[in-house]
């Protein structure tokens, strides 16, 4: 028979969590109805989320930092370079996946036919982001001219003068501070992809070291260790943030009728999503990995419930790490090097989202796009997902790109502006797993190279 015990036992924080969004949300309603709380009371209701995000938001750098290098400094760099490129093969593929998926269900669905714009209050003037000036940003990101700077928020000229009214009064609507990078991979004032990209060369160069770099490498292990010690710590922590993250969070929504208007386009974007999560990714990693999807899935859960409630695919990496090394037990080899770079950049939610909001919006307009303005739009809805940030509502502010890219008014994101809190939640839960699926798959497709390591090394440093 089954041991309930021990499944409560070995599962007792994702039940636990599971509970509190429940809890949350029932708490939520409640005082919605029955209480009316000031501005300012809602902001103490939500304070023991508010401490949670902090938490999670600071072991994000030691932990990008040390995961990278080890990582990178434990292969040698033949392999390493096969494994990034395996990564960037898969991350590649299933997002243009995921773009084509929510193609083809936006053009079936048709959810902005029926409809037009004016129903809807639109507001704002037309920025003004090519995608060229998106791609020049994201690699002047790549080449940060400052390692400390790196590490906190920092704000170029040239893309604070690309803002618009529009993008300064959304930023200022979904609370984000004014100063807040538009375009690129700024997570929380941390310039992840420029550290990713140090921390690359530099395990590369330690690697080679032989005796001398061993110090250095014995250092960011020991580093990396500690910090995920104090994730399991921070974790016992998330069921009561995550609580009282919701339940501020149902308090805090003004307009419940918008997703009535908006229930198609809803409903286009989360069928997208459950087809690519249940569907797509688990197709492939049968494929290649030989095991039950499923199963891997469950064992990400409490990543994935993370993702559903803070929005953001940087603040969930600690767990997402925890699920994939403990629950799946993928190698640490792999994950340090592939989990980083895909919070960071393989955002498969993401892009299925710009490509059906790009599309909606086109359909509210009346807009007939011809086949090379569809093409246009998937390829700058892949653009935009790497490039957008894993932070809550990232996905949207690059959504510009794609509109200005097809000619489409790119003041008209603020016809989906209402309804992202709740999308961008379910986004970032599929850009988690398709992070989780990437690692297993490209462990697999590595498989011969980590086995040649195990044998030639004396000491594994990664498995120790
Ligand atoms: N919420 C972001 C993430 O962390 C991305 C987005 O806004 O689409 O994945």
């Amino acid at each position: 028979g089954v041991n309930f015990k021990g499944l409560l036992k070995r599962n007792w924080l994702l039940i636990a969590t599971v509970l509190s969004v429940l809890l949350g949300i029932s708490l939520g309603v409640v005082v919605r109805e029955y209480a009316s709380l000031s501005h300012l009371h809602k902001q103490y209701f939500g304070f023991p989320g508010e401490i949670l995000m902090r938490m999670l938001k600071l072991v994000i750098l030691p932990l990008i930092i040390s995961s990278m290098i080890t990582g990178v400094a434990a292969l040698d760099s033949e392999v390493s370079g096969k494994i990034g490129l395996r990564a960037v093969v898969y991350y590649f593929s299933t997002t243009i996946i995921a773009v084509i998926l929510g193609i083809i269900l936006v053009m079936t669905i048709k959810p902005g036919v029926s409809q037009t714009a004016e129903h809807i209050d639109r507001a704002g003037t037309t920025p003004n982001v090519t995608t060229v000036d998106t791609l020049l940003d994201l690699l002047r990101n790549m080449f940060p001219e400052n390692l400390v700077q790196a590490c906190f928020q920092q704000v170029r000229g040239a893309a604070r003068s690309s803002f618009s009214p529009l993008t300064e009064c959304f930023l200022s609507r979904q609370n984000i501070t004014k100063d807040y990078k538009i375009i690129g991979t700024y997570s929380d004032g941390i310039n992840v992809l420029g550290l990713i990209v140090f921390c690359v060369a530099f395990g590369l160069v330690i690697g080679k070291m032989g005796e001398k770099g061993r110090i250095l490498l014995e250092f960011f292990d020991a580093l990396n260790e500690a910090t995920m010690k104090l994730v399991q710590i921070i974790m016992c922590y998330m069921p009561i943030g995550i609580l009282f993250l919701i339940a501020a969070k149902i308090i805090e929504v003004e307009d419940w009728e918008i997703f009535r208007k908006m229930g198609l386009y809803m409903v286009t974007v989360l069928s997208g999503l459950a087809i690519h999560s249940t569907i797509c990714l688990p197709l492939i990693f049968f494929i290649i990995v030989r095991k039950n999807p499923y199963t891997f899935t469950l064992g990400m859960a409490q990543a994935l419930v993370t993702a559903l409630m803070i929005s953001s695919s940087s603040a969930t990496l600690p767990v997402t790490f925890r699920c994939a090394e403990e629950n799946n037990r993928i190698d640490k080899r792999i994950t340090r090097f592939v989990l980083p770079v895909g919070a960071t950049i393989n955002m498969d939610g993401t892009a299925l989202y710009e490509a059906v909001a790009a599309i909606f919006i086109a359909q509210l307009n009346d807009y007939t796009l011809d086949v090379g303005q569809i093409v246009t739009i998937s390829i700058t809805a892949t653009v935009a997902s790497i490039g957008a940030a894993g932070v809550p509502n990232a996905g949207l502010v690059t959504m510009v790109i794609v509109l200005t890219a097809v000619g489409l008014p790119a003041s008209d994101v603020t016809l989906i502006v209402a309804v992202d809190w709740l999308l961008d939640r379910f986004r970032t839960m599929i850009n988690v797993l398709g992070d989780a699926y990437g690692a297993s798959i490209v462990q697999k497709l590595s498989k011969r190279e980590l086995e040649r390591m195990d044998l030639t090394s004396d000491v594994d440093v990664a498995n120790p």
